[in-house]
């Protein structure tokens, strides 16, 4: 009896210990999890503004420009020399800028140890010359694709997209922007003086190991990579002085797997004016801008003389249950930028009413056919990427709708390559105001289900795939990818040529 009892109060504290143990872990974890540098950053540093890339114009008209991704180190901090990446330069690249209609060459030279490609995002541009998984660039390779800009003017940009190492190389500081121009918006009084009132905002979360920057996943982080502190521009605690009364941001999520919701802290409204792929038909005015990995937006701020304002993100609205914003940065909160007035400001013109017309048709006349998309991490509609497989294949000149949907109780996006798109619907309603513009990447938090209108009118290409993708990186590289092809009516895909599927790391092709 009493040997039965003194078992009983044994097992009976053990249960107890492991229950404690585990309940004050969770706490810990829990506790631990969000993030916020509210009114904790010193904002010492002048934000650096990338510089505009160089370029010389050809005897056949074409504006050339050269990049070269190189290895390198960089200060963040005084003192403290972190190994980057970078085109040109250690961190980042430049920006590059033409107009709609101008034949472009871009001259890339990769001195890095080892392969990577260079991937224009948000570009409508030829499938070969498209810089996904299938245009490597070995080591101490060049490639130089060409293409003439056919679309209204936006704030694109340009990363590395070598399969299963994106979120690696995007990290390591390989990113940069690309401006499109056009007549139309060139004549509308919007802010457009590059670096003076016309800021391009690159935005990044990091967490610093030592002199290292830190790229592991955190324990329960199922989105992938979440940093402490944010940058812009590569610059920590970055300040900018304005001297207009309307500043216009281009703001760029350039970070792996963290959404964001910008606004400012004193609850000023700001003018949305464009999203990932151009102006919107009119100004909108609104008080949060959620971004995830990949997408733009073009934001107008009205200041005051002598005045001090906060760039914040906010935890974004319907970003998950309790366990995704906790465990998967929808519960952090980042002062990213300081704007300081001058004293006497420039009277900036009012916004127009109108800013443009979207050129993408609205899907529901003439639209060919329906896809579905059902986003998982484990694959998009149940398969992992494979190389050497084509999805989808799409008849040029088409008008399509597809349904993107995510139930699979974590947040995702979805980026189409080669197009701008227009979203239809969100959950069988119209879409908000910041989804009615131009898009190339949607957010879709769990248990959302989106219509988007695409039209496909680039050449055919039957041999060389586009890809439809998850841009938090970290699920892209696992495999949340897919291929399309777009070729002319009749037309068969042509797999592409044999890849090693398991060797990820190595797919090296000149
Ligand atoms: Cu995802």
């Amino acid at each position: 009896m009493s040997r039965i009892k003194r078992v009983l109060i044994v097992l009976g504290s053990v249960v107890t210990v492991v229950v404690l143990t585990i309940g004050g872990l969770f706490t810990w974890l829990w506790t631990g999890a969000d993030v916020s540098t509210a009114g904790r950053v010193d904002f010492d540093e002048k934000l650096a503004i990338p510089p505009l890339a160089k370029s010389s114009v050809d005897k056949d008209g074409t504006r050339v420009f050269d990049l070269r991704m190189r290895a390198g180190t960089t200060e963040f901090k005084d003192g403290v020399k972190t190994p980057t990446w970078g085109f040109n330069g250690s961190y980042l690249g430049p920006t590059l800028r033409a107009a709609r209609d101008e034949r472009v060459r871009v001259r890339i030279r990769n001195d890095l140890a080892e392969a990577s490609t260079v991937h224009w995002h948000g570009m409508h541009l030829p499938a070969r010359m498209d810089g996904g998984p299938h245009q490597m660039i070995a080591p101490g390779a060049a490639w130089s694709p060409h293409w003439t800009v056919d679309q209204p003017a936006a704030t694109l940009w340009y990363h590395p997209h070598p399969h299963g190492s994106t979120a690696r190389h995007v990290a390591r500081g390989l990113a940069g922007l690309f401006l499109v121009d056009d007549k139309e918006s060139g004549r509308l009084p919007l802010p457009k003086r590059y670096g003076v009132d016309d800021l391009p905002l690159v935005v990044q979360d990091v967490r610093f190991d030592g002199a290292k920057l830190d790229t592991g996943r955190g324990f329960l982080q199922n989105v992938g990579f979440l940093g402490d502190r944010t940058m812009v521009n590569g610059t920590l605690n970055p300040y900018q002085e304005v001297h207009d009364t309307h500043i216009r941001l281009r703001l760029l999520n350039a970070s792996t797997a963290r959404t964001y919701a910008f606004g400012f802290p004193d609850g000023r409204a700001f003018s949305l004016i464009a999203t990932d792929g151009g102006l919107l038909e009119r100004p909108t005015s609104m008080e949060r801008v959620r971004l995830s990995p990949g997408e733009r937006a073009e934001i107008v701020v009205r200041m005051r003389a002598g005045e001090r304002v906060t760039l914040r993100s906010f935890p974004p609205d319907d970003y998950g249950d309790a366990w995704q914003r906790r465990f998967s940065g929808g519960d952090d909160t980042f002062d990213v930028l300081e704007l300081r007035a001058a004293d006497r400001l420039r009277p900036s013109p009012r916004l127009p009413a109108v800013l443009g017309r979207l050129e993408i048709p609205d899907g529901e006349e003439g639209a060919v056919r329906g896809r579905h998309f059902d986003l998982k991490r484990s694959g998009i509609n149940g398969r992992e990427m494979a190389m050497g497989r084509v999805d989808e294949t799409v008849t040029r000149g088409t008008t399509e709708v597809w349904t993107v949907r995510n139930g699979n109780g974590m947040p995702h996006n979805f980026h189409v390559h080669d197009v701008q798109f227009r979203v239809l619907e969100v959950d069988g309603e119209k879409p908000p105001p910041a989804l009615r513009g131009p898009k190339d990447t949607v957010f879709l938090p769990d248990g959302t289900t989106m219509r988007l209108a695409l039209r496909f009118d680039g050449p055919a290409d039957p041999e060389t795939p586009y890809m439809y993708h998850c841009h938090l990186l970290y699920h892209e590289d696992e495999g949340m990818m897919g291929q399309f092809v777009v070729v002319e009516k009749g037309q068969r895909a042509r797999i592409p040529a044999p890849h090693p599927t398991h060797a990820r790391h190595t797919h090296g092709r000149g």
